[in-house]
């Protein structure tokens, strides 16, 4: 099998499987304990120096970054499908949300968390209060981000989205919350929640 992911199930990777659920083509997943430190040991530090999962080989390729594992496989495996094609304006629109996540959402939210002093002006993900009103008009103008497609760049943001409602780091809108109903209803998102369950469970791990 040609593509490997470097897995666990409390890891983004869970966003991954989803993605590959999407895009349907056979896979394999590699359990990498992080909880034992194995993310730091000469296998991964070798396909990724930092050390964190998720990361992805296809063949040669090694992708590390949930938002870039996304758009390689889009391209990849699904383009015209999941991601537009290359000559499609929307692409536009596509790259602008799936970036907005590891950009502005992830650090933006974390600054929020933690208590960071910054300078709204020189950070990129600004103020969190425009970080929500931007995210909320985004997912307000058509069921999806491309409106009435769905698309990678929805897994990508929706992925993070669902991540910070999980963990509180952003408070649930009724727009946030309808949005992430709409991607709960995908079959391959279901898919791929019952796997990492499936894998918490043989591991012990359903009751940490
Ligand atoms: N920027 C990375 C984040 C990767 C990341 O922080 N992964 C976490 C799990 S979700 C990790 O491996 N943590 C273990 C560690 O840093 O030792 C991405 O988008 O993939």
């Amino acid at each position: 099998m040609s593509i490997v992911l470097y897995h666990h199930p409390f890891s983004r990777a869970a966003t991954v499987v989803w993605m590959l659920e999407e895009i349907g083509v056979p896979y394999e997943l590699k359990h990498v304990d992080i909880m034992a430190g194995e993310q730091k040991g000469a296998e991964l530090v070798a396909l990724n120096p930092m050390g964190k999962l998720p990361v992805l080989t296809d063949g040669d390729a090694v992708v590390t970054e949930v938002a870039a594992i996304g758009l390689y496989l889009a391209d990849r495996y699904a383009l015209g499908k999941l991601s537009p094609a290359t000559d499609d304006p929307k692409r536009g629109t596509y790259f602008r949300w799936a970036l907005f996540a590891p950009s502005v959402i992830e650090p933006g939210s974390m600054a929020k968390a933690a208590g960071w002093a910054f300078k709204t002006g020189q950070a990129g993900w600004g103020d969190y209060e425009s970080m929500l009103t931007t995210m909320e008009k985004a997912v307000s103008a058509g069921d999806y981000l491309l409106g009435d497609t769905f698309s990678m760049a929805d897994v990508i943001f929706g992925g993070t989205l669902r991540y910070m409602l999980q963990f509180k780091m952003i408070e649930a809108s009724s727009a946030f919350t309808a949005y992430a109903g709409r991607l709960s209803a995908r079959p391959a998102l279901q898919r791929a929640e019952a796997k990492n369950a499936a894998i918490l469970k043989e591991r012990g791990l359903d009751k940490t």
